[in-house]
C-alpha cells in the first residue's frame, strides 16, 4: 500500500507524539523524514543523534539509527560517529539550548571543522522541556520564565555564527514555510562538509505564552509576519532588516570537509 512521503521512518505504535499543540518540533521532524525519502536514505545508513530537549525527544518516533545522547553534546558523539565511519549519513537534532547554549563550544568546534554531517537546531528561544528558561538565543528584552522583567543580555544569531565559525552550509526555515524546509535540508544533507539548518520554531507553552502569543497559532503567524527570502532580504535597507527573519539559503561554499583533511595526513603518516 502507498504511505504517506517520509512515514515509513516512523516507528509503529508510538503516536500521538508528545509535544504540545502547535509546537513546531513535529513540522520538523515531517520536513526531515520527507527529505530523508527524497533521497532514498536507509534506516541502517542514516544515524540520527540528539541531546536533551522537547526537540531532542525526536529519535524516539524514528526507526533510523539512532543515539540519544546528553545535554549540549550531540554534535561530539555526531562527530565521532561520522569520524568513524564516513559513508553513514549522520543528523544532529537540537535546541537551540542543546545546540548553542550548553553546546555552543562543540558547535563553533564543529562548525571550524566542517565534518560533513547535518545539524539541524530548533530555536524557539528558550529552554523548552525545563519551563521556559532563558537560553543564549532568547532575544533581548523578551520575556522568559527566568526574566520576568525582560532579557538583559543579546542572543545569537545561529547562522551568523556558523557563517563565522566555518559551516559549509548555513540556512533558516520555519515550520510555516514546510516545503521550503524540506528543500534546504535535502541541501543540507547532500552538501559536503557540515550543514546548519536552524528551524526557528513556536513554543506556545513558554515562549509563546511569555511573549503576548497566548493561542495556538499566535507565533506561527508571527512568524509568517517577519520571514522574508534571504535574496529580498538584502535587497532592503539596513533600517528595515530588523524585525525581519531572512529564510533560505545563506551560506553554500564548498571548502574540503574534515575526512577529505583527515585522508591527506593518513596518506603521509602511511608513508613515513
Ligand atoms: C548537563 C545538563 N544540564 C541541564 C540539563 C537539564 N535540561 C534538560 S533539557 C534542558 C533544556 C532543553 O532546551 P533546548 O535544548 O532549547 O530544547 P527544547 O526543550 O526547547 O526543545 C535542560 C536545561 C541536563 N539534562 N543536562
Ligand atoms: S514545551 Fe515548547 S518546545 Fe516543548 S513540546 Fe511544548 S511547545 Fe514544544
Amino acid at each position: 500500500m502507498a504511505h504517506a512521503t517520509g512515514t515509513k521512518y516512523l516507528k509503529g505504535g508510538i503516536l500521538p507524539h508528545m509535544w504540545c499543540s502547535g509546537c513546531g518540533i513535529g513540522t520538523m521532524l515531517g520536513a526531515l523524514l520527507r527529505a530523508f525519502e527524497e533521497l532514498g536514505y536507509t534506516t541502517t545508513d542514516t544515524v540520527v543523534v540528539t541531546g536533551i530537549g522537547c526537540t531532542g525527544k525526536a529519535d524516539d518516533y524514528m526507526i533510523t539509527n539512532a543515539l540519544h545522547t546528553t545535554h549540549g553534546r550531540a554534535l561530539a558523539y555526531a562527530t565521532g560517529i561520522k569520524a568513524y565511519n564516513p559513508k553513514l549519513n549522520v543528523v544532529a537534532i537540537m535546541g537551540d539550548g542543546d545546540g548553542v547554549t550548553i553546546g555552543g563550544n562543540h558547535f563553533i568546534h564543529a562548525c571550524r571543522r566542517n565534518i560533513d554531517l547535518t545539524a539541524i537546531i530548533l530555536n524557539n528561544f528558550n529552554f523548552g522541556m525545563t519551563g521556559g528558561q532563558v537560553s543564549g538565543t532568547t532575544p533581548p528584552q523578551r520575556y522568559t520564565s527566568t526574566t520576568a522583567y525582560g532579557n538583559p543580555e543579546r542572543d545569537f544569531d545561529i547562522c551568523a555564527l556558523a557563517e563565522s565559525a566555518g559551516a559549509n552550509y548555513v540556512a533558516r526555515c520555519t515550520p510555516y514555510h514546510g516545503w521550503e524546509m524540506k528543500e534546504n535540508m535535502k541541501e543540507a544533507l547532500t552538501k559536503k562538509g557540515f550543514s546548519v539548518v536552524e528551524v526557528v520554531s513556536p513554543c506556545p507553552t513558554h515562549f509563546g505564552r511569555h511573549n503576548e502569543m497566548k493561542e495556538t497559532p499566535d507565533m506561527l503567524h508571527w512568524l509568517r509576519d517577519r520571514a522574508i527570502a534571504v535574496e529580498e532580504y538584502r535587497r532592503l535597507p539596513e533600517t528595515e532588516r530588523a524585525e525581519r527573519l531572512a529564510i533560505g539559503t545563506l551560506v553554500s561554499r564548498d571548502v574540503p570537509d574534515f575526512n577529505t583533511q583527515y585522508e591527506l595526513v593518513k596518506a603521509r603518516a602511511q608513508k613515513g
